[in-house]
């Protein structure tokens, strides 16, 4: 059988977030191996390069502190045209970057899968929802924006580019969740999003609730994109971000995501997003998100699956 290929793509954005560097990530991440791990498990690389940003365009909004906004427009119009036309052709991993990155990659690749009806879902790991939108963020940083925008919220229309599938609320299942300022609170009381906070992930695992949302996809015949940002992970292992929030995922319990992940045989794509390679200690984070990164790959232990008592859904197709 020959793979799809791996299909890297550099987006060197870090006007999203409050703190310089996560410009450094593609290089980061290219530093670290990740190309060569892919080729270790058997599949063929395609490196693109960093996407280039489409021209800048004045924009002003009335939300004074908004910053950027600008330049992440200009960012998600390449990003989410890069997404749309690479989706089928292999598995493509975006290399942040900041998270606004994700308003782009989200957008092109639901739009793909709407146009050939699948339905879209995401696996959202994040400290934090993303969940503003342009009247609500009062940091005015646009990497807490992209998974209301991507859901259609109101309020980025004449701004951010048109979007031609939102995504389902109930198709997103967040997890890691421990910091939702008061705007996000409440909008997603109603949203219909599934969230497993930490305490969540602390009383069940990450096992049980991950099953659940991969059985609902298998079951929808769905295509599946992860975003994982760096601080979902807990910073005593994961320093190298600018938004560290004390109590996250463990390194076991991101592996074991990672690995039920490419049991599934349901995931398409991947964002990796927020490594500020400035704030990391000697590559540590940037080599950790590699590694887990080649877990939902198919990096396994040995050579036979593990004994599980779950029928984790393999989807063939
Ligand atoms: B990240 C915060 N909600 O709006 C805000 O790291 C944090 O991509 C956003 O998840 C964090 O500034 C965005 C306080
Ligand atoms: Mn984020
Ligand atoms: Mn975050
Ligand atoms: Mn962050």
């Amino acid at each position: 059988m020959t793979q799809k290929p791996c299909i890297l793509f550099g987006v060197p954005v870090q006007e999203g977030a409050g703190r310089l560097g996560c410009d450094m990530g593609p290089s980061a991440f290219r530093t670290a191996g990740l190309a060569t791990e892919l080729i270790n498990l058997g599949y063929a690389v395609e490196d693109r390069g960093n996407v280039v940003p489409a021209p800048l365009r004045e924009l002003r909004h009335e939300n004074g502190a908004i910053k950027a906004l600008s330049e992440t427009v200009a960012w998600t119009e390449a990003i989410a045209e890069a997404a749309y036309r690479v989706s089928g052709e292999g598995m493509p991993i975006f290399l942040g970057g900041d998270h606004s990155l994700s308003a782009g990659s989200m957008t092109g690749l639901a739009r793909r899968a709407a146009e050939e009806g699948r339905e879209f879902f995401v696996l959202w790991l994040d400290s934090h929802p993303d969940f503003h939108t342009l009247e609500t963020t009062t940091s005015g940083n646009l990497h807490g924006v992209p998974m209301a925008y991507a859901t259609g919220r109101d309020g980025f229309e004449g701004y951010f580019p048109k979007i031609h599938a939102p995504i389902r609320p109930e198709n997103v299942c967040m997890m890691g969740i421990r910091s939702v300022d008061p705007a996000e609170r409440k909008a997603l009381a109603t949203a219909g999003v599934t969230i497993h906070d930490m305490r969540a992930i602390d009383e069940n695992g990450v096992a049980p609730l991950l099953d659940a949302f991969l059985k609902r996809v298998a079951e929808a015949d769905g295509i599946l994109h992860v975003s994982l940002d760096v601080d979902f992970l807990d910073p005593g292992i994961a320093p190298g971000v600018g938004t560290t929030v004390p109590g996250g995922a463990t390194f076991r319990e991101a592996h074991l995501i990672m690995e039920m992940l490419h049991d599934s045989g349901l995931v398409r794509s991947l964002d990796l997003v927020e490594l500020n390679p400035f704030l990391d200690e000697r590559g540590r984070t940037a080599l950790l998100m590699v590694d887990l990164a080649s877990s939902l790959m198919g990096r396994r232990v040995l050579d036979r699956p593990t004994q599980s008592y779950r029928h984790t859904p393999k989807v063939t197709s």
